[in-house]
């Protein structure tokens, strides 16, 4: 090497080493030399964590020279230890944060009611100590201490008392038996958030949320709470797959006390019913050409079939498939002199027979399947009857005209009814009835 290449070279060193030197100095880098621990300050050194923003938080800020895991803990006059981060993995760098006096160390207390976890809480009145403690790869442990001052200190928990969740088990597809789950619960004081929702303990980072029912109080107001769960049916979305979950329930104040409950939930053969008349077809006896035409007393009959083409099973109930009505007759006036269930029953699918002049209400009804098409449950001792899904039911029946319809009665029609619910199919197969005179 000749010498001016020497020289340069040793320039281009030296400057390289000022500028590290430079930057060490400024703090824009740090050569990793030192304490682990550095530029610690927790200010200011007495709060009043009760959200009224008025020094409700002290902020801790610190920095790290090499990688480590940092606990930040308290201490009481008796020597009382309690975290606020315990051995958090943090890398070299600048660190801020505000605690407002919490404690984040979960804790479960028995109630009447059931266990209740309080997730974190906030430290009574006190003077603390504070440490910041940081553990190196090597085990090294470096730790910073000063004091703080707690004082008008919110430390009352918030609390879902009596949370209550009947039934456990139920059955959200709109037939209206165990459709829906109430859940309630006395909150004691104004929280900042309260939420509700299930978890499958499978995958406990899916959460089902449990909207807020539109009641008189805010959901965050303290005060008697009830929420009318159906699982979204009612929303027309699909409810969680069916299974058991654990419906959890968790309130946080402003101030940083928050507290949780879980309960047991089963959702079986849950979905939005389903159900068709099949290629909407009603077959008419004696139709020709979209005409039938009959006397007087003559009998108006039909066969038709319908389908479940969801994935739960669907309620239906009497009249059965094969009563002839009067046309001066009704679901009503049969339910009222033969069998009180065949009134309509809210949930339950029933095919009915329409004409133009009554509007929507369909006064001739029958079950969607005669009973050895459906399933009889026993519940809560009444017997019910199910269509299953993929199942279909054959529906036959009569109106004997025993009196002249209406004038202005021209199209009659048939339909298919989610009672209470839904007319889900309507018009179907129109025909003109023609009744003649002897
Ligand atoms: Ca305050
Ligand atoms: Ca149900
Ligand atoms: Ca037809």
């Amino acid at each position: 090497m000749n010498r001016h290449r020497l020289c340069t070279w040793l320039a281009r060193a030296s400057l390289a080493f000022l500028t590290l030197l430079f930057l060490a100095g400024c703090g824009q880098l740090d050569l990793g030399i030192g304490p682990l621990l550095y530029n610690v300050l927790v200010s200011p050194d007495s709060i009043t964590p009760n959200a009224d923003g008025v020094q409700d938080v002290t902020e801790i800020q610190y920095s790290l020279r090499r990688t480590a895991a940092v606990s930040i803990y308290f201490e009481n006059a008796a020597g009382e230890r309690f975290y606020f981060r315990q051995e958090r993995r943090r890398s070299p760098g600048d660190y801020r944060v505000n605690w407002g006096g919490t404690v984040e160390e979960p804790r479960f207390i028995e109630t009447d009611y059931g266990p209740q976890e309080i997730l974190s809480w906030v430290l009574p009145d006190g003077s603390y100590t504070w440490v910041i403690e940081g553990q190196e790869e090597n085990g090294e442990t470096s730790r910073l201490t000063g004091t703080i001052t707690l004082s008008k200190a919110d430390t009352e928990v918030p609390e879902l008392h009596n949370f209550d969740v009947v039934p456990q088990i139920f059955t959200p597809n709109q037939d209206s038996i165990d459709d829906y789950v109430s859940i309630s619960y006395f909150l004691n004081k104004e929280v900042d958030t309260v939420s509700l929702y299930l978890i499958d303990p499978a995958e406990p980072n899916v959460r089902f949320y449990i909207a807020e029912a539109p009641g008189l109080v805010k959901p965050t107001e303290p005060g008697y709470h009830r929420y009318r769960y159906e699982a979204d049916v009612d929303r027309n979305a699909e409810p969680p797959p069916d299974g058991d979950y654990v419906l959890v329930g968790e309130a946080r104040d402003a101030a940083g006390n928050a507290v949780r409950v879980e309960r047991a939930l089963t959702i079986t053969e849950g979905g939005k019913p389903r159900a068709e008349i099949a290629q909407g077809e009603i077959v008419w006896e004696g139709e020709a050409g979209r005409v039938v035409t009959m006397m007087l007393n003559d009998k108006l009959c039909f066969t038709t079939h319908i389908t479940n083409v969801g994935t739960v099973p669907i309620r239906t109930h009497g009249p059965w498939p094969g009563q002839e009505y009067l046309f001066s007759q009704n679901y009503n006036t049969l339910a009222a002199n033969i069998d009180p269930s065949w009134g309509q029953q809210h949930g339950a699918w029933r095919f009915g027979i329409n004409f133009d002049t009554t509007g929507v209400d369909f006064p001739f009804r029958w079950a969607i399947g005669s009973q050895k098409d459906l399933e009889m449950r026993l519940i809560d001792g009444k017997e019910q009857w199910y269509l299953l899904p993929g199942k279909t039911g054959e529906v036959s029946g009569c109106i004997q005209i025993d009196q002249p319809p209406p004038l202005g009665t021209v199209f009659w029609g048939g339909g298919l009814i989610h009672q209470g619910v839904a007319v889900v199919n309507n018009d179907v197969d129109r025909i003109t009835v023609e009744i003649g005179v002897p």
